[in-house]
């Protein structure tokens, strides 16, 4: 019986080396040490063995038992070292190579223009505002004294939605809704989106952004709006930089101005990007006209304001050097990743 347990052991040793997975070696291991295994077999048949046999039959299984244990765990130690070092191998990672270049997204030079233009002005203690795109006739023509047979209304220069709503063609009418529903002392600035019917080329487009600004309260003087425009024109191109203030006619203010900067590229001396004049046209500005204020139901004898209006395409093409307006909208990446803040 030692003979038959030992030739078990050696014969179940010898399947242990050849194993070389893990699955393997668990199926192995049932076979040899589960229920149906020879060495369960033989302490199953104890029944036949006299009773003084059976404790040394039981010590021989055992023993050929925990060899047996023994060398599965030995076999599955070596098996794990060997699967785990196919793994790190097979997962290595050359941290040195170059990696793939990530693009990162940046925002759009309108963006950026738009945001330093807000900073400045709510720097100086304006409050910006937006309102509808759609708008009636009423806030975008008629408060901004602009009446019915007025030539700025000409239907090439409008979008009708229907007789009494358009797309709003200047960002006024937000300001106008404020005037009628706030008492002054106002100072805004409203921003956005404003349309005309234009063919789209280099300078124009259908769809454009403006800034405005409206500052009403008691004596309140051109003196105001000058003051007022210097520390934009510093704060947007820096020391040195100053106005030019050009008559002009708008409905809605007067006496109205065009607004001139300092030429930022050549500061005054007169270059290329100015036709040598050493200045830029920029904005349009003037005094609240009287007629404005009263249709809003502000009185005019006590209070005046002056209000301003620029482009912001303008003022972006001639910060990053755009030659072409429709570069803008085109979103190409090519022209956008150039832009950073
Ligand atoms: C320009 C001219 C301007 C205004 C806009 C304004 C607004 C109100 C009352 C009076 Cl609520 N005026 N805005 C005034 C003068 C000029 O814009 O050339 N924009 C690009």
């Amino acid at each position: 019986m030692q003979q038959k347990i030992n030739e078990i052991r050696s014969r179940a040793l010898e399947e242990i080396k050849r194993v070389s997975d893990s699955r393997a070696l668990d199926e192995l291991r049932v076979r040899l040490l589960g229920k149906k295994g020879e060495l369960t077999g033989i302490l199953r048949s104890m029944g036949q063995v006299t009773a003084e046999m059976r404790p040394q039959i039981g010590q021989w299984v055992n023993e050929a038992r925990e060899s047996i244990e023994s060398a599965i765990a030995q076999a599955q130690a070596e098996i794990s070292r060997r699967e785990m070092e196919k793994r790190l191998e097979s997962e290595k990672l050359d941290v040195t190579l170059p990696v793939e270049e990530r693009s990162t997204g940046s925002l759009h030079p309108m963006s950026l223009v738009l945001e330093q233009l807000l900073d400045i002005f709510t720097g100086m203690g304006f409050e910006a505002v937006e309102g509808p795109e759609v708008e009636l006739d009423h806030y975008n023509f008629e408060l901004m004294n602009i009446p019915k047979n007025h030539p700025a209304r000409d239907a090439q220069d409008t979008f009708y939605v229907d007789d009494n709503i358009v797309l709003r063609t200047h960002t006024s009418p937000v300001q106008a809704r404020i005037m009628t529903t706030r008492k002054p002392p106002i100072r805004i600035v409203s921003f956005g989106r404003v349309y005309r019917a234009d063919e789209a080329d280099a300078t124009h487009s259908p769809v454009f952004h403006q800034l405005e600004g409206l500052v009403i309260d008691e004596n309140i003087s051109m003196g105001d709006l000058k003051g007022t425009l210097d520390t934009f024109a510093r704060r947007l191109y820096g020391e040195g930089v100053t106005t030019r203030f050009r008559p002009s006619f708008f409905p809605f203010t007067e006496p109205s101005a065009e607004v001139d900067l300092t030429c930022a590229a050549c500061r005054g001396k007169g270059c290329r990007i100015c036709k040598g004049t050493g200045w830029i046209e920029v904005l349009g500005s003037g005094m609240v006209n009287p007629k404005v204020l009263e249709m809003c139901g502000i009185d005019s004898h006590k209070y005046s304001g002056f209000a301003f209006g620029m482009g912001v395409e303008r003022l972006s093409n001639l910060k990053f050097n755009i030659t072409d307006m429709r570069n803008l909208y085109e979103n190409d990446v090519r022209f956008l990743k150039q832009f950073r803040g």
